[in-house]
């Protein structure tokens, strides 16, 4: 017999069912207290799903390892199951509700059998807020509860407000056999449900993250017309006071995190800036009644990437990781700390890696190549408390004002450091019309541009070209719309090196930012949009070489006329379902590399 701490009848009704379905040995509600915590905590770590870190030098914190096929988010096993495929469009994978329901309905039967079942009841944005979508996870992965209790809000509160409402997104996870050929990450945004099995991994399992807050998110604010993205939000506040907010979509691994906590340059500093963090990851976006955009962060911790976190490169996040932290498939040294690659300090000798095994300093594999200590893409879940730079309205259900929307890519030639739309048509275009490079990490032609619009490819959760649409509608909404910038970090000279310091001095880009949402400073005008003039960014304190910013800045017509190619090919893609506007926008591109000298 279940025992039900609500009263709402879909909520049990739904319980039952997928009890039913799963057969757990119990089903555990919970309700977000510190001393049901403790007790998870105590189980995970008797049954080695987590291991207990330093308690002197890392209080709180534990170490999770998961399988080794299973450490990043799984696109060609990810749906989204509509009754139309149209719906679901070009850009995501898509199987009809009654095969995908079927299909994962044979893994999910009996899966949780002798384990437990804990319903977990969660607000995305602070409960009550009219920004907040309410959700329920089912999981029999403790690992899960963990994290979710760090990176949502989780407990009776929430329940409350599922009586209220009589609303919630139903999401089911089971990690089943862990078996990637039994996986599935189902959307089924018709019905308010989510289902993901045979994962273990953050982005595949946390379901309040990318597959609520983003894939079923997005289709949600479609209808209710507001904005779900991947975006970091920040607030800068400037010397007299004055705190400004920017959001900014780059694509996973481009700087989010980093942006969205950095500590001013030294040589900024006497100009008292300070920096304050909402979220590094996703932006629920509305319009108020005054006609601006507002917008909150959903989520409550980060899920951040470890490799390359240091004091220099983003010493708030070395900050908040000190305590209370779920580290995940890193290295685990022998005082019980942990260490990945790009870490503080020298390397250890020695230690345990990912996988669990004996590690040193150097160690090669059978073709020489070097063995990781922690893999590329191992996280740390914490909460965002922790964050030296917190901002004090993380719990506000207004959220704060956005004067500033900032698209950015990893582009080795192409795009300036900065540059400026000509108003939200042209910025929607601009953010249709991302890209970022391969690198040679990765797999695929060392270069190759790929698409990946508002930094959302994978994570929309219907067809783009609606989203377009969409994104286009919005602006009309607003009496004030952001203006719209696009970044690049990652320009290269000739011998390969990056021409930006980045990290802490992107402050300076941010700063022109600023000064043009509030006509402060002139600007170029260039075929692509406005550029600043060199003098106005400010360099105190940093030595470039000759020419290097003039070189950041540089719009060269011949790259930006092949670039036309790659945007025609990929919106030629939508079909009719393209909006005309961004068509037009292509066109007066093109007309404007044609005329100018
Ligand atoms: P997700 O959590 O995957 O959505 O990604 P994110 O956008 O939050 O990525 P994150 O901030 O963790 O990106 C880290 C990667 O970007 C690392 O490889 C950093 O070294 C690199 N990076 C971040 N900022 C800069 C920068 O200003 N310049 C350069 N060159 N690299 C940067
Ligand atoms: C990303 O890949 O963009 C992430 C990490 O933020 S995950 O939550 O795993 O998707
Ligand atoms: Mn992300």
């Amino acid at each position: 017999m279940i025992k039900f701490p609500t009263h709402n009848k879909k909520l049990k009704d739904w319980v039952t069912k997928m009890a039913k379905l799963c057969q757990p040995d119990e089903v555990v509600w919970i309700d977000g207290s510190e001393a049901q915590k403790i007790i998870l905590e105590k189980e995970a770590l008797a049954n080695e799903e987590i291991i207990q870190l330093n308690k002197e030098k890392l209080p709180g914190c534990f170490l999770h390892r998961t399988a080794i096929d299973d450490v990043a988010r799984t696109e060609h096993l990810t749906f989204i199951c509509t009754k139309k495929k149209h719906d679901a469009g070009p850009n995501n994978n898509w199987m009809s509700p009654k095969a995908a329901y079927k299909k994962a309905r044979a893994i999910f039967k009996g899966a949780m059998r002798g384990r437990t079942m804990y319903v977990i009841p969660f607000s995305m944005g602070p409960v009550g807020s009219e920004f907040s979508k309410i959700g329920v996870e089912l999981t029999d992965s403790r690992y899960v509860v963990l994290n979710m209790l760090i990176m949502t809000r989780v407990g009776e509160l929430v329940l409350k407000q599922i009586e209220k409402e009589d609303n919630f997104t139903k999401c089911l996870h089971s990690k089943a056999e862990l078996d990637i050929n039994k996986r599935l990450i189902l959307h089924f945004p018709e019905d308010n449900t989510i289902w993901s099995v045979g994962s273990g991994y953050g982005g595949n399992v946390l379901l309040g993250k990318k597959c609520l807050s983003l894939r079923i998110a997005s289709h949600i604010a479609r209808k209710e017309h507001w904005l779900a993205e991947h975006m970091l939000i920040m607030g800068i506040e400037e010397p007299n006071g004055h705190i400004e907010y920017v959001v900014a979509a780059f694509p996973s691994a481009c700087g989010k995190t980093n942006l969205a906590m950095l500590v001013p340059p030294e040589g900024l500093k006497v100009k008292g800036y300070r920096i304050w963090t909402v979220g590094d990851d996703i932006a629920w976006m509305r319009v108020d009644s005054d006609g601006t955009l507002w917008a909150i962060n959903p989520e409550s911790g980060f899920f951040g990437v470890a490799p390359g976190t240091n004091s220099k490169t983003n010493p708030n996040m070395v900050e908040t990781v000190k305590k209370d932290t779920i580290f995940t498939n890193v290295l685990l040294k022998s005082d019980k700390t942990v260490w990945w690659e790009g870490a503080d300090g020298e390397v250890p000798a020695n230690g345990i890696d990912w996988q669990g095994r004996p590690w040193k300093s150097g160690l090669k594999d059978v073709n020489g190549k070097p063995v990781l200590g922690a893999h590329p893409n191992s996280r740390f879940t914490v909460p965002i408390m922790n964050c030296p730079s917190a901002s004090f309205r993380l719990e506000q259900h207004h959220g704060v004002p956005v004067s500033a929307v900032i698209f950015g890519g990893r582009r080795e030639h192409l795009a300036p450091l900065v540059y400026e739309s000509f108003n939200w048509q042209h910025g929607v275009f601009v953010g249709s019309t991302m890209a970022s490079e391969r690198t040679a990490a990765q797999v695929g032609q060392v270069g190759e541009v790929r698409r990946d619009p508002m930094a959302m490819l994978p994570f929309c959760g219907y067809n783009m070209a609606h989203y377009f649409r969409h994104w286009l509608d919005m602006g009309k909404k607003m009496k004030k719309a952001p203006k719209i910038f696009h970044v690049n970090w990652f320009r290269m000279d000739e011998s390969g090196k990056f021409m930006w310091p980045g990290f802490t001095e992107n402050l300076r880009v941010l700063e022109w930012i600023l000064d043009r949402c509030n006509n402060r400073v002139e600007a170029y005008k260039t075929p692509i949009g406005y550029v600043p003039y060199p003098a106005d960014i400010d360099l105190t304190g940093i030595s470039l070489s000759d020419g290097a910013l003039e070189k950041l800045l540089e719009v060269r017509k011949d790259d930006w006329v092949g670039e036309l190619k790659g945007i025609k090919k990929f919106f030629s893609e939508f079909k009719k379902d393209l909006p005309l506007e961004l068509w037009d926008e292509y066109e007066s591109l093109s007309q404007r590399l044609k005329t100018s000298e």
